[in-house]
């Protein structure tokens, strides 16, 4: 039997008989799709600080570095596509757990997940596609790759990348119904995500706490690898289709 053949049949088994599924994606789902992951290797932030970036502090000192970063966040996830595990999780969604019973909270702002036509979702971390006012309630859709920063057609004032920045609470609707679901699901399925990043990497424990399974699909071990059910090592693209295949 190939290595991970008896995880994939266990994590198949799992979700076979799960009444609901939560499923926690990270930037590894979107490595396929040639978005390089934050850390590891050739990691994004191996080049930049996330302080200088992806902060407050980092926004308000030189706002036009930021724009300079997310627009380049923006110009690769326009050029990029959907990979086989994007449509594997929207194949779950649509195939196996009928609305209500399913919930996408994915880290990425990269708009690949609804692109791959998953309906459920809570961005977590935001959406690059989208920007607000640093003033007012102003917020539009916007593909524009800006040469310097943006400003308000309402009230002039500067607009920023609607992400959530280091530092910054996370969008209170989307958070409360993470959180909710958590609390309620029999099993939560986590991709692609090093679990380091907080109040994100909390949910699997959420579930955990009440005896829900875990089911990990990650290239590498992460904190919350010692406490899932079953941990599948390699690249999404290639296992999650595999499990969705084995639960029919
Ligand atoms: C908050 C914005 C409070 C969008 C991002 C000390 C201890 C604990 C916590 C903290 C601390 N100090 C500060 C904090 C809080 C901080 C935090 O958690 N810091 C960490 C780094 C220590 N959190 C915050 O600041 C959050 N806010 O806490 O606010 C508050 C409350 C009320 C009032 C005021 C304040 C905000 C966090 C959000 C930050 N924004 N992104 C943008 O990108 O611009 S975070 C950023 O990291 C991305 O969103 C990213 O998604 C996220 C997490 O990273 P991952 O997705 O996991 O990606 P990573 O590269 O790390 O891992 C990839 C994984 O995939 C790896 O495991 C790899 O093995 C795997 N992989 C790779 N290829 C594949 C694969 N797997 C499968 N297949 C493959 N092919
Ligand atoms: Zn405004």
């Amino acid at each position: 039997m190939r290595k991970n053949t008896e995880d994939i049949l266990m994590a198949s088994e799992i979700l076979r008989k799960a009444s609901s599924l939560l499923v926690l994606t990270g930037a590894g789902v979107s490595a396929e799709s040639n978005i390089p992951t934050f850390r590891g290797d050739n990691g994004l932030w191996n080049k930049y600080n996330p302080e200088d970036l992806v902060s407050v502090d980092g926004f308000r000192r030189n706002p036009a570095l930021v724009w300079e970063w997310h627009c380049s966040m923006r110009k690769l996830a326009m050029s990029s596509n959907p990979n086989a595990g994007h449509f594997a999780i929207a194949q779950l969604e649509r195939e196996f757990f009928c609305d209500g019973n399913f919930l996408l909270i994915t880290q990425n702002i990269d708009d690949l997940h609804r692109r791959a036509g998953s309906e459920n979702i809570a961005e977590i971390h935001g959406n690059i596609f989208y920007e607000r006012c640093t003033k007012c309630a102003f917020r539009r859709r916007s593909e524009v790759i800006y040469d310097d920063v943006p400003r308000c057609p309402q009230c002039g004032s500067i607009l920023r990348p609607d992400v959530v920045f280091f530092g910054e609470p996370l969008p209170e609707m989307e958070i409360a119904k993470s959180f909710s679901f958590a609390q309620k699901t029999d099993c939560i399925l986590v991709v692609g995500t090093s679990g380091v990043v907080y109040p994100a990497a909390q949910i699997p424990y959420i579930v955990i706490e009440h005896g829900g399974k875990v089911i990990e699909v990650n290239k590498e071990e992460t904190p919350l690898t010692k406490y899932a059910d079953v941990h599948i090592s390699g690249e999404s693209g290639t296992i999650l289709p595999e499990i969705v295949k084995t639960i029919r």
